[in-house]
């Protein structure tokens, strides 16, 4: 008997084909798990999970007794407990590598536009105000040249450092866990505690994960740190960030703009004063959402779930510790 998977996400025909070669496949018909009632009953046969953004609670894994994996399509997994699962013996697979470059662009694009005031522009022009040259009032700040501040320097981090330090010229200093010399010897980055780097950076860079110690890691203190020409830019995830001191430091002027990626609550709630702030420029959690980033993830989840089911070590495996060769 085949066993059994359910997709919630987005995979190609091509993708649900290889799968349903080896497997049952049963694809979630709503947006969410909980809006399609013959997904959340097919649980209890369930082997395997591909899902996006999943957020899996302990009624889910005591509903699904035969689950062996969970691949999801994403690199972040906060919202899964993978100690849960570990013992309970499912393995977690996720997605790194292959969106690296494409959320680095993102996290890039964010460095340009708050800087050069991209978006606030570009209305002024399409709302037909470009009368006269635009006057001082309207000037952004260079990010070439400038310091950049990555808190959180790993693959995500440093594919941002890179594009910094070899295509702008930039100054790099970073605040991570653990020291990363290989990146200081290739891009001449610099270790800094994090106080120190939001004193002395210019572009401030977020791309740790969520996890217990991060979250909220950043708020008023930490932003009464950073010069008040500061740029302030996260794209790792928005509870990392203290949203409210994040609007007032940028209501007061002690942070010059924001390019914001990821949000407290997502989609953003419409009461948040965020998008309609000149000096923010937001995004729809758009980090990896190229076409051909977003196939290669899936590709990466359907190739890790089938390698689970069948025995063999999935490509990337978060909880080392539940693998049983
Ligand atoms: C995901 C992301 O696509 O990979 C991550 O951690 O944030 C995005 O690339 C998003 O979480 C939807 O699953």
């Amino acid at each position: 008997m085949k066993k059994h998977i359910l997709v919630h996400g987005r995979l190609t025909d091509v993708q649900l084909a290889q799968l349903g070669e080896h497997f049952e496949v049963q694809v979630c018909q709503g947006a969410t798990p909980a809006e399609d009632p013959a997904f959340l009953d097919a649980l209890p046969m369930a082997h395997g999970l591909i899902g996006s953004g999943l957020v899996i609670t302990p009624e889910w894994l005591d509903a699904a007794p035969n689950l062996e994996a969970i691949a999801t399509i994403s690199v972040g997994y906060d919202g899964i407990p993978v100690e849960e699962l570990t013992r309970r013996g499912i393995l977690l697979c996720n997605t790194p590598d292959v969106l690296t470059e494409t959320t680095a662009d993102t996290g890039f694009a964010l460095i340009l536009a708050a800087s050069r005031r991209v978006v606030e522009l570009a209305d002024f022009v399409r709302r037909g105000d470009w009368q006269a040259s635009i006057g001082e009032a309207q000037f952004g700040s260079d990010v070439y040249g400038k310091t950049l501040g990555m808190i959180g320097f790993g693959r995500i981090g440093a594919a941002i450092a890179r594009r910094g330090a070899l295509g702008f010229g930039m100054r790099v200093l970073y605040s991570n866990a653990s020291p990363k010399p290989a990146l200081e010897q290739e891009l001449g980055a610099k270790r800094r505690e994090m106080d120190a780097l939001l004193e002395e950076a210019d572009i401030i860079c977020v791309t740790v994960p969520l996890t217990a110690e991060t979250e909220h890691l950043i708020g008023a203190r930490e932003f009464s740190l950073m010069k008040p020409s500061g740029i302030f830019v996260n794209i790792a995830r928005g509870r990392v960030v203290r949203e409210a001191d994040l609007i007032a430091a940028l209501e007061k002027g002690q942070v010059r703009a924001a390019g914001l990626d990821v949000f407290e609550q997502e989609p953003l709630s419409p009461e948040s004063p965020l998008p309609h702030m000149p000096n923010v420029v937001a995004l729809p959690h758009i980090g990896s959402a190229t076409r051909e980033t977003r196939d290669a993830m899936a590709q990466r989840a359907v190739d890790n779930i089938s390698r689970a089911l069948q025995g063999q070590r999935p490509i990337s495996l978060v909880n080392e510790e539940a693998w049983r060769p």
